[in-house]
């Protein structure tokens, strides 16, 4: 593969602009609609989850159907299934969490749909599974065993493991929200229940630059640390005005050199032969229908110019202001460089 990378994005990413505070701004487009979108805007990588594809409810037969139409609709655009991940917060059921709530109904129910987010995986061709644990976590410490729960997760990890001798899952970590707190609430808290699974050669990560920026932690830090594990399998880049709420913002829009970081990180350990590249950014409220999927052309833009940054960077200086210890000097180098002044 000649160094190039390639895109992925989900469905969840042409959204109708809803918040906790306002309704939809936007009509919701059809699956196929948004299909059709991704080869135009430089995407041949598709993200799901188990019900983008076929709903949760369905039997085994209509799932079966259902799965070969959407493959059929993903093979006519020329897409590839990056992963599926099973949705496992929005049903009643996941309410007290999935793999840790307290009802042995519920976490079998979380069990099962894992298994079936297995299936509909192998049906579309694909043997990566991502894990958000989203409710995996507490609104009141009292509420759950810390304890337990962890323990519950590994279960769960491995059971996926048992189910498919071959499916690769990552994890994909996020501090807070929806819960105030969450058990794995980084990458390094996943790799050590990684290791501690039946298959740790299988179980890695996808690290989202804001999930990273919400835990206080550099993204470009966090995606070095699992790259020398080998566990780093997806990014979901983005960006993230300080410690808030979730914002999924356009690649590179608050903190220029903090992606210009990710992408350096990625470029050096030759991302491209491990894995995609996805852009989890979400349209602000305000945007038009006819603008809805700027946020995902603009952020492909951004990684490909951070990427011409990254790779014209002169070594040979960095390396001899690292020697000589000139971190001022490196500093305004850095800077000038990504305001494409070339001077030494
Ligand atoms: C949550 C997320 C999600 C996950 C997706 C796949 C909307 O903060 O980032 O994207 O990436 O649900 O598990
Ligand atoms: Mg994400």
């Amino acid at each position: 593969m000649a160094k190039k990378y390639r895109f992925s994005f989900g469905p969840w990413n042409i959204s109708p602009g809803a918040d906790p505070f306002g309704p939809p701004v936007r009509a919701e487009l059809p699956f196929a609609r948004k299909v059709r979108m991704y080869r135009k805007l430089g995407f041949t990588h598709i993200q799901l989850h188990d019900d983008d594809v076929v709903p949760a409810d369905w039997d085994a037969r209509q799932t079966q159907r259902g799965v070969a139409k959407v493959k059929k609709l993903l093979d006519s655009e020329g897409l590839t299934v990056e992963f599926v991940a099973p949705r496992l917060w929005e049903d009643p059921r996941t309410i007290d969490g999935a793999f840790t709530a307290n009802r042995p109904a519920d976490r079998r129910y979380a069990r099962d749909r894992s298994r079936r987010a297995i299936d509909i995986a192998r049906m579309l061709d694909c043997d990566f599974i991502v894990l958000w644990p989203a409710r995996e976590g507490t609104y009141i410490r009292e509420a759950k065993d810390a304890q337990a729960a962890i323990g519950r997760m590994v279960d769960a990890v491995n059971d996926m493991l048992a189910y498919d001798e071959s499916i690769r899952i990552a994890g994909e970590m996020k501090p807070n929200e929806p819960m105030d707190q969450a058990y794995c609430p980084t990458v390094g808290h996943f790799m050590g229940l990684a290791y501690r699974t039946s298959d740790p050669d299988r179980v890695g990560v996808l690290i989202e630059s804001a999930h990273s920026i919400l835990a206080g932690l550099d993204p470009a830090d966090d995606m070095a640390y699992a790259l020398w594990h080998g566990k780093l399998w997806s990014v979901h880049l983005n960006d993230q005005n300080g410690l808030k709420y979730d914002q999924d913002k356009t690649f590179g829009s608050v903190d220029l050199r903090r992606a210009f970081n990710q992408v350096w990180v990625l470029d050096r350990a030759k991302f491209y032969d491990i894995g995609v590249v996805g852009l989890d950014v979400k349209a602000m409220r305000t945007t038009k229908p006819a603008h809805q999927t700027k946020h995902l052309a603009n952020s492909l833009a951004m990684f490909n110019f951070l990427l011409e940054r990254v790779r014209s960077v002169d070594e040979e200086l960095v390396d001899s202001l690292r020697r000589s210890r000139d971190y001022e000097e490196l500093d305004r180098y850095i800077l000038g460089h990504l305001m494409g002044k070339s001077g030494k």
